[in-house]
């Protein structure tokens, strides 16, 4: 009886101070990082960068500020969420150059659909479509919840 105490109290003690560690450890170190959240990774911005606003009152106006811009090739343009989001920005296929797509799909981070970058619905929240290797020409694109308010951009690479 005396014996079967002592041998539960030195158990419990071995348990206590870290009996075991070395197997907790591994499964511990083991456990895979957490994912960062969706739209928060940034890209690496390519070129000189361009900054345009995502504005709005939240129910009927949206829109990019400015709405018509020039880059050069290769330049990266940073949207801005700055009021009225969730904002994000989506290429029309049909409405940009000849190999644009393969472009924008290596420029464009954490899609959510083809060429449709992630909604962003944090004030400051930014998101970096990388024009690297696009080629010249006029791509149209809008915002995908704020398309019935017009909220449409022209990016001209020239
Ligand atoms: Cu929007």
């Amino acid at each position: 009886m005396r014996f079967a105490l002592l041998t539960t109290v030195v158990a419990f003690g071995a348990l206590a101070c870290g009996g075991n560690k070395g197997d907790q450890n591994q499964t511990q170190t083991q456990a895979a990082p957490p994912a960062p959240p969706a739209g928060t990774a940034p890209a690496t911005p390519t070129g000189p960068v361009t900054e345009v606003k995502m504005t709005g009152n939240g129910s009927t106006k949206a829109g990019f500020e400015p709405n018509s811009i020039t880059i050069a090739p290769g330049a990266t343009v940073r949207f801005v969420n700055v009021a009225g989001g969730p904002h994000n920005i989506t290429f029309w296929p049909d409405s940009i150059p000849a190999g644009g797509a393969a472009a924008l799909n290596a420029g464009m981070k954490n899609t959510m659909d083809n060429l449709s970058g992630p909604f962003l619905t944090n004030p400051n929240d930014t998101y970096d479509v990388s024009f690297a290797n696009a080629p010249k020409g006029t791509y149209k694109g809008y915002c995908t919840p704020h398309l019935p308010l017009g909220m449409k951009i022209t990016i001209k690479v020239q």
